[in-house]
């Protein structure tokens, strides 16, 4: 099994600011945290602050027959229709995760285009939702 955890525009700064919202963790440390959970499993990780990048790794993970996609699309899943086409033409299983609560913020947050066109979203858990996205498409692909 092969997953792609697909982060969006700004979480590059994740740790650096805002850690009162996004904690203190950075993208790297979730890399590191997800390979010390899943050992030995293949992840692919890729983030891109261009809306055109996105589109073009859900259609790889596709194209490259992984087995589902771990998304945090950020501002744009309040805002991306190309987004959600993408998620919702790719024949893959994919969660949103959001590291803060998209309902508990701003009232502009509370919809997601994209989270539509998933089979899940997360939010809220931080870090830990990442882990649990992963853990239920690796325990739904042996069932
Ligand atoms: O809670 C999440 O994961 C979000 O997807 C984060 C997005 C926000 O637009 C969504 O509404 C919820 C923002 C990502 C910005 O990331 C930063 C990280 C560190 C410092 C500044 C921005």
């Amino acid at each position: 099994m092969e997953i792609l955890i697909l982060n969006g525009p700004n979480l590059n700064l994740l740790g650096t600011r805002e850690t009162d919202i996004y904690g203190s963790g950075t993208l790297e440390s979730l890399k590191q945290d997800l390979r010390r959970s899943y050992p030995g499993f293949a992840f692919r990780f890729a983030q891109s602050n261009l809306e055109g990048e996105l589109v073009n790794h859900l259609h790889d993970a596709a194209t490259d027959a992984l087995d589902g996609v771990v998304f945090n699309p950020a501002g744009f899943s309040h805002t991306s229709v190309a987004l959600r086409d993408a998620v919702a033409a790719i024949d893959l299983p994919v969660i949103e995760v959001h590291i803060s609560n998209i309902y508990a913020r701003e009232e502009f947050r509370h919809a997601s285009l994209t989270g539509g066109a998933a089979i899940g979203v997360i939010s809220g858990l931080g870090f830990e939702g990442y882990s649990l996205a992963v853990r239920y498409l690796i325990d739904s692909a042996r069932t």
